[in-house]
């Protein structure tokens, strides 16, 4: 047998690039946790003046952009905290998340600036101007309905795109932002020697120099071959000219980007010899961090954006889910669907309808009946992905007609507040489970694993488990993006030392229950009776959906 053993004494770090903070995750030899940190942009870097980590522009419909420095500033922050827990020069090897489908502009010659960095002076200083669009486009922005459309029309329709590159065109996706720069934007596009992901740029950072985008984050553009995994010459050719140059060259996720920059190692101690291993999507790297790794199981996360996501060994295109390749195994996909209207919108019924506590707010969930005596909501604080509906509130009381067994139904304007925490909450989840279903994922699933903030709420997984009917589990903390960038950067490294790919479970097999990465029971399936009720309850929910869908939808 293989030694596939980590060395002793050695330490994984990873981080999450999300989209209000700034994450890190450090784990020990034996896949332990050591220590966790966090910078809150909204909160430590105030004078970025952000809401939630993002601008939402006022003039531009749909424009959300986060500033591409802040991203940057917050990192020399966390060094310096991470410096103070830890001594840097023991992590083997680093890696990391970050929110999927942002994208940075790095300017002309900038490689010079990223090759030189000056270990007395923080990045921030440096890299203020490197960057051509100063205001980095994130995955929710939705601006860019007509590169969409062009780009789809342009390859032969929705269906094509998705056949080729792993989803349609999606607003959020980088290549209908780089058409949208390229057509407003030409000279700024041209003076662009190099585009990013957030995920790579973050490596860039870490190697000083311009890092390659990962296979599994690169499908989040519409720009890649998700079969053969280049990049598609026929999407490229469709969205801007000489656009191949400006990207760089692909490389799977466990690959090694480069050794730490010297900067790293002269500013905070950092071993000369650290790797730095790829870095990926978040939602890619929850997905290593949760070990999900059998095609019945799926994972809920309820961070900023709520997403559902599993494993599939087959690449089925369709017009809603999208697929990624797994990051941590070379031969099945990750299948995933994107709901823009998550945490921040539970924000806002929270403090709008439960005096701005979650403890209140589960109050409510728990006095209230499942089912909500058949009250339905649709809430959209942002314009949603999943279904393309714009901002707006949708409130519905259904109700049998005894003798003609059909459901009747009625819009109202408002609901009493604990109907509207449990309308909110069973409609995501209503949601969820129908189009997890349309999408080929597993009906019911093996085992839901439930992760991201809100997914430290009991009552939230409680509803879960009714909704899907399986079992619910949690993993030790609710950020299992930067953990599992931490495993990653594990996993890179020992695929790195053997030369070859390594099937990840190899890694942790007989002793994942000892690890930091272990799941728990958090709550229990529903009765058969209920998880009926409910999926009557869905179909009526999904044909409300359509018809709104219809009346007015974006897409
Ligand atoms: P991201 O990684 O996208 O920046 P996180 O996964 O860190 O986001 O989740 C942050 C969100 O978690 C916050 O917006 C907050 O609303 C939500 N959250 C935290 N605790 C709870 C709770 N007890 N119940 C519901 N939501 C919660
Ligand atoms: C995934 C997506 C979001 C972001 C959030 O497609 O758009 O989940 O990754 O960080």
């Amino acid at each position: 047998m293989e030694d596939l053993s980590l060395p002793e004494g050695s330490l994984f770090l990873g981080f999450d690039t999300s989209t209000q903070s700034l994450k890190a995750t450090v784990l020990d030899s034996n896949l332990n946790i050591v220590t966790t940190e966090v910078v809150n942009y909204d909160l430590e870097l105030p004078h970025y003046k952000t809401e939630s980590g993002v601008y939402r522009d006022p003039l531009i419909n749909g424009r959300i952009v986060s500033p591409t420095l802040m991203w940057v500033e917050a990192f020399d922050l966390m060094l310096k905290r991470l410096q103070k827990k830890l001594d840097l020069n023991k992590v083997t090897a680093v890696s990391g998340s970050a929110q999927q489908h942002g994208s940075v502009y790095w300017k002309r010659d900038s490689w010079a600036i990223l090759s030189s960095l000056d270990p007395k002076k923080p990045l921030v200083d440096q890299l203020r101007y490197a960057f051509s669009v100063n205001e980095s486009p994130i995955w929710m922005d939705c601006s860019t309905t007509k590169q969409c459309k062009a780009i789809e029309e342009a390859v032969g329709g929705a269906l094509e795109l998705s056949k080729l590159t792993g989803s349609r065109a999606h607003e959020r996706y980088v290549g209908p932002q780089i058409r949208k720069i390229y057509e407003t934007q030409p000279k700024v596009y041209k003076d662009t020697e190099r585009i990013s992901l957030v995920s790579s740029f973050m490596a860039s950072i870490l190697i000083g120099a311009y890092a390659c985008i990962d296979q599994t984050d690169g499908a989040g553009m519409n720009l890649m071959d998700i079969k053969q995994r280049i990049w598609s010459k026929k999407a490229i050719e469709v969205t801007a000219p000489n656009l191949e140059e400006k990207l760089g060259k692909l490389a799977p996720a466990h690959a090694v980007a480069g050794l730490i920059a010297p900067y790293f190692v002269e500013r905070f101690h950092f071993n000369k010899d650290c790797l730095v291993v790829q870095w990926s999507g978040d939602n890619p790297n929850s997905l290593a961090g949760l070990t999900l790794n059998t095609p019945g199981d799926l994972a809920i996360s309820l961070g900023t954006s709520d997403t559902v996501f599993g494993i599939t060994k087959e690449h089925q295109p369709g017009l809603e889910g999208h697929f990624f390749p797994n990051p941590v195994d070379t031969e099945s996909y990750m299948v995933m669907l994107v709901y823009k209207n998550g945490s921040l919108v539970r924000e806002d019924v929270r403090n709008r309808c439960a005096n701005r506590s979650w403890e209140t707010f589960n109050t409510f969930l728990q006095q209230t009946p499942p089912l909500n005596g058949g009250k339905l909501g649709f809430y959209y604080k942002d314009n949603e992905i999943l279904p393309p509906l714009p901002v707006g509130f949708h409130r519905y009381i259904t109700s049998l007609d005894v003798n003609t067994l059909s459901v009747l139904e009625q819009e109202v304007k408002e609901f009493d507040p604990s109907s509207e925490v449990r309308a909110l909450i069973e409609g995501q989840l209503l949601s969820m489970r129908a189009h997890a279903e349309r999408s080929g994922m597993p009906n019911p699933p093996n085992r839901i694993i439930a992760t991201g903030g809100a997914s430290a709420n009991n009552s939230i997984l409680s509803s879960i488990a009714s909704i899907f009917g399986c079992n619910v589990y949690t993993v030790q903390r609710p950020d299992s993006a930067p953990l599992g960038a931490a495993l990653r950067a594990a996993h890179g490294w020992l695929c790195n030392k053997k030369g070859s790919f390594i099937p990840i479970a190899d890694m942790y097999e007989s002793k994942l229950h000892k690890t930091s990465l272990a799941s728990k029971l958090a709550a229990r399936a529903g009765t058969k009776e209920l998880i009926a009720n409910y999926a009557f309850v869905m179909e009526k929910r999904m044909e409300i959906e359509t018809r709104l869908v219809q009346r007015l939808g974006r897409v």
